[in-house]
């Protein structure tokens, strides 16, 4: 999985278990995580907690 940051502020992307976190990602820039286990994964903004988003790897 790999995301980008097409916003013009910084965001960060962080696993609520701790499982994945990126630095601080500026306009462009790109984190990416492979996952090895099948499951739901939630994460959140580390700049912005209230931006949420789930991953589900089938
Ligand atoms: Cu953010």
């Amino acid at each position: 999985m790999t995301w980008v940051n097409r916003d013009d502020v910084p965001h960060g992307i962080a696993s609520n278990e701790g499982v994945f976190k990126s630095k601080a990602l500026d306009t462009s820039e790109r984190y990416s995580y492979t996952f090895a286990k099948t499951g739901t994964y939630s994460y959140y903004c580390s700049i912005h907690p209230k931006m949420v988003g789930k991953i589900v790897v089938q």
